[in-house]
């Protein structure tokens, strides 16, 4: 299946829904056409700044409009973010996440977070950034520093959105994708599934993904993780082989982007996990929280990549010998030549990330 920018939801929704091994089949085959099947990308995310948040995301912890018992925190010190940014990169992640609970950062914060940006790249680690609505000047300022992927989700489709924000619209989001694309930083983004949406919404979510052209470098496709006190705790919960058929449908529409099984592996069983990542999940969250919530930890995920045969892929630094094996993908700075998972890679990991840190701003 070639590139292809102009798929219709009764397309996408036809897809999720065919023969379960055919669609898996096909699914695991084109997957295999870019990447290599035993390698995982690893990314860590630390929350920089957390909670207070003015929207009213129905899904999130950090929002001030619900009360889920988070204590509120200002954004980090770069010292400190930069200390968890080289416990990631020891543990074997290949991309540092930074996550900030914010509608649209100030110019300021923009700036403290370019410092942090420019001083975690230095260490050979590929950054990400999640910081909310950003203007095209301020997408330049990160870009400027080196930033090299932006997450910004869309979340859910179109016409499901508005069951679950209010504060923002599906086009301020687009706007963002667009200011961000502009700068030339890579594009992170994906969805949530189990907030209640339809196989119809799910569609609807691959289908504007794949409208973005090119498609985002990484798609996260995030499990809803159920936190009390948000208006989506109690929500039906997903059959969850619609999470496994949404992630090769993502594989089949976006071949070449790297698909993220992200948020709810804590939920999830190891199955679970290895059908998502035979349908075409090649990267995932390690560490043992995700940015408020639990992640599985690196125990247990070592001994799953272990059992999987799986090893993880590492960031072509200068100085490395690697040599890519997977050159149509689209987040071409990480080779995918395979590390093996041993307990030394994956055992030191974001316990430690979340040392105390000290507060500069909100
Ligand atoms: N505030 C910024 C924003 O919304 O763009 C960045 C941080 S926000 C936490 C990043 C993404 O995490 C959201 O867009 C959503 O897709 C995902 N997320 C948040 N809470 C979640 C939950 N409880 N379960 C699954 N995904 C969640
Ligand atoms: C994404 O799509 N998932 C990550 C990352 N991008 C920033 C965030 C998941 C957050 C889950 C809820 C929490 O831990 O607060
Ligand atoms: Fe705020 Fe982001 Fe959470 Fe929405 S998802 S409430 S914007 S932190």
């Amino acid at each position: 299946m070639g590139i292809r920018h102009d798929w219709t939801v009764v397309e996408a929704d036809a897809l999720i829904g065919r023969a379960f091994h055919d669609l898996l089949a096909e699914a695991h085959e084109v997957h295999r056409q870019t990447f290599d099947p035993q390698v995982v990308e690893a990314a860590i995310l630390l929350s920089i700044k957390t909670g207070a948040c003015p929207e009213d995301c129905a899904y999130c912890p950090q929002s001030s409009k619900y009360d889920t018992g988070l204590e509120p925190e200002r954004l980090m010190a770069t010292a400190d973010i930069v200390d968890a940014a080289r416990n990631a990169l020891a543990s074997g992640a290949t991309r540092f996440c930074m996550g900030a609970a914010w509608r649209s950062p100030t110019d300021r914060q923009v700036a403290l977070v370019a410092d942090a940006v420019r001083a975690v790249g230095g260490l050979g680690m590929e950054t990400c950034a999640t910081l909310g609505m950003l203007t095209s000047d301020q997408a330049q300022r990160l870009a400027e520093a080196g930033l090299d992927f932006y997450n910004h989700n869309l979340d859910t489709s179109p016409e499901f959105y508005g069951e679950v924000i209010t504060t923002r619209t599906y086009e301020d989001r687009l706007d963002t994708l667009a200011n961000v694309r502009e700068s030339g930083v890579k594009l992170c983004c994906g969805g949530i599934v189990g907030m209640g949406e339809s196989r119809l919404d799910r569609a609807g979510l691959l289908v504007q993904l794949a409208r973005l052209d090119p498609h985002p470098e990484s798609v996260p496709i995030n499990l809803l993780v159920q936190v009390p006190g948000t208006p989506l705790y109690g929500t039906d919960k997903l059959d969850p082989l619609e999470l496994v058929r949404t992630i090769a449908a993502a594989r089949l529409m976006m071949p070449a982007s790297v698909v993220r099984l992200s948020a709810g592996r804590s939920q999830m069983t190891d199955e679970l996990q290895a059908l998502c990542l035979h349908a075409g999940a090649n990267s995932v969250f390690l560490g043992d929280r995700l940015l408020t919530t639990p992640n599985p930890g690196n125990d247990h995920d070592r001994d799953l990549l272990d059992r999987l045969d799986t090893t993880l892929a590492v960031v072509d630094l200068p100085t490395s010998t690697a040599t890519s094996t997977c050159t149509n993908a689209t987040d071409s700075a990480v080779s995918h030549v395979p590390v093996t998972v041993t307990r030394d890679t994956v055992s030191t990991m974001a316990a430690q990330i979340r040392s105390t840190s000290s507060s500069v701003e909100m």
